[in-house]
């Protein structure tokens, strides 16, 4: 009963190992009616694939989050077919790959830009539509990492981007609060996903993982899911502006 019947939109899948399919699967055993969007048409296929074989008749559209446009496009569509949003889940993040490892001093103005264009600005983007059609309170959560607290070695311009990711949360849970619309953050351990494998040495983090943190294993994207249906549950009512971190404990070392 958690969700059930609650309308939620998905941005972020991008194939089977995304962490936003891990939520999606989730919210939709949970009774969730779930709506996507994917990037672009290099992406729509397989995208398409594994939600009308998972979930058929959800709804799909096409949003490159830097484009104003289809990002107004999206929320046109869901007014007009929807009505009323209750959840967004935002899991989306990019930066160059030559900027996640070298030296953060020397990333160029076109990849810092870039990074936090689409990893940080976008979740103001969406919420600015959004909130519109949230009528009866609703639940934003996006996705973060320990980067943006503290430096995490080849993280660079995503963890700048991550910090001000996690800034906009909480200036949007801020100003939406009074609406009655909450706005979280899950700060995840590593998972190994198509994102990750950006990321430098992304199998001795995992290691790491596994020798110091609380719990000596590493996440797994269904233990985000499960905090991800929390936070879009009446569970979470009194919750808003909070980074939940679901990383087996690690982000408490020093
Ligand atoms: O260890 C990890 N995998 C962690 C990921 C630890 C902590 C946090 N996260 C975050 C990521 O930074 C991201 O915000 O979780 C979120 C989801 O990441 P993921 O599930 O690990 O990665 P993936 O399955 O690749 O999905 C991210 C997707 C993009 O994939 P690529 O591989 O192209 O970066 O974000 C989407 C795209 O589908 N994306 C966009 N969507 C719309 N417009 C855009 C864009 N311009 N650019 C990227």
């Amino acid at each position: 009963m958690l969700v059930k019947d609650k309308n939620i939109l998905v941005m972020g899948v991008i194939n089977k190992r995304s962490i936003a399919w891990a939520i999606a699967q989730a919210l939709h055993a949970a009774g969730a009616n779930l709506m996507f969007t994917y990037q672009g048409e290099r992406m729509e296929e397989s995208v398409r694939e594994l939600v009308n074989d998972a979930m058929p008749g959800s709804l799909l559209l096409r949003c490159d989050v830097t484009n104003d446009a289809e990002i107004d496009a999206v929320f046109q569509h869901l007014e007009e077919k929807v009505g009323v949003l209750h959840g967004i889940v935002h899991s989306i993040a990019f930066a160059k790959a030559e900027d996640l490892n070298g030296m953060f001093v020397e990333t160029s103005r076109d990849g810092y830009l870039l990074a936090q264009n689409i990893s940080a600005y976008s979740l103001v983007a969406v919420a600015n539509r959004a909130r519109k059609i949230m009528t009866e309170g609703g639940s934003i959560m996006t996705m973060t990492y320990l980067g943006g607290e503290r430096v995490v070695e080849n993280y660079n311009v995503m963890g700048v981007a991550k910090a001000a990711l996690d800034m906009s949360m909480r200036y949007l849970a801020n100003e939406l609060g009074p609406q009655n619309i909450r706005v979280n953050a899950v700060s995840a351990g590593p998972i190994r996903t198509l994102a990750a494998k950006g990321v430098k040495d992304f199998n001795k983090i995992l290691h790491t993982i596994e020798e110091k943190a609380p719990l000596r294993r590493t996440t797994d994207a269904s233990e985000v899911a499960d905090t991800a249906l929390y936070l879009m549950s009446n569970l979470s009512r009194g919750v808003t502006g909070e980074v939940i971190h679901v990383d087996s404990g690690y982000h408490i070392l020093g």
